[in-house]
């Protein structure tokens, strides 16, 4: 990667975690019109600056005001950043359903996951925030989707995304599905616990393992 890309990166995390729009929209112009990678430029520069951001809040630096103006930036890099991700064409697209669970409104990672894994190719159908484990499941099976994705930020709605496979399995549509969970405290280990596929830490792990537990071909 030039050195010129890297310093693109580091200065649209910092614009995100300085929360300045403006600047996140002109770094964010010089990414696509000095003809860099897109995805990497969210990856590496928006998406690292909302982390940077999320971990001053949990030491009390940041408070809610800042965290909206924070991701006010990131949004702004995205709108010009989303239409050049190159999109990976496959004979088909796979769908997915992705949702936050019910109880939980933090939608900043699950939007994120949202776009990477329809760059990598995949038909995502939004289901928001707050959604109810049912209708996680009454959507996936109607619009005969692939692919579940759950995402929670909080401890409290953890129990949700195990509900969601529970209502498969009594339903006798589990083997339909492949399920991905992720989020703060998610982790490998409570995905196995609670029967899902997998668990992937950040957006683009999640479409490495999303490919992967669809047998697409990963191609880097
Ligand atoms: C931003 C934020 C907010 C924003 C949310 C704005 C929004 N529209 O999303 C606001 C200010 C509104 C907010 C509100 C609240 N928040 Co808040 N918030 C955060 C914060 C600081 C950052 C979250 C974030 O956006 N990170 C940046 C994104 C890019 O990262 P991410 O979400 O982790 O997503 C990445 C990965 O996890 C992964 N991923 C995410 N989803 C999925 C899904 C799948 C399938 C996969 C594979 C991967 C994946 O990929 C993503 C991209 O790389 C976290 C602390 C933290 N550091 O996480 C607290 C935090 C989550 N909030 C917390 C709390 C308690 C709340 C509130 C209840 C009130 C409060 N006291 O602050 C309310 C929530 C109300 C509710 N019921 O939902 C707690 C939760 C504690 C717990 N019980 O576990 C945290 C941990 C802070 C803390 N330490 O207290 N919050």
């Amino acid at each position: 990667m030039s050195s010129r890309e890297n310093e693109l990166q580091q200065l649209l995390s910092d614009s995100v975690f300085d929360m300045d729009e403006d600047k996140a929209a002109e770094y964010s112009n010089s990414v696509v019109s000095e003809g860099f990678d897109a995805y990497a430029a969210i990856d590496r520069g928006l998406a690292h600056g909302m982390d940077r951001a999320g971990k001053l809040f949990e030491d009390g630096e940041y408070f809610v005001p800042e965290l909206i103006l924070c991701s006010d930036a990131m949004y702004t890099g995205l709108d010009i950043l989303k239409p050049h991700l190159k999109q990976d064409e496959h004979s088909r697209k796979f769908k997915a359903v992705i949702g936050v669970i019910e109880g939980d409104t933090h939608d900043i990672g699950k939007n994120l996951v949202k776009i990477m894994t329809e760059a990598g190719g995949l038909d995502l159908i939004d289901l928001g925030r707050d959604v109810p484990p049912l209708t996680f499941v009454e959507r996936a099976e109607a619009e005969n989707a692939e692919l579940i994705l759950i995402s929670t930020l909080m401890t409290t709605t953890m129990a949700g995304m195990e509900k969601v496979v529970q209502l498969l399995d009594e339903r006798g549509t589990r083997n339909r599905f492949k399920i991905m969970v992720g989020g703060g405290p998610v982790s490998a280990a409570f995905a196995k616990k609670i029967g899902a596929d997998g668990y992937a830490k950040n957006a683009a792990e999640a479409v490495r393992l999303a490919k992967s537990l669809l047998g697409i071909e990963v191609s880097e």
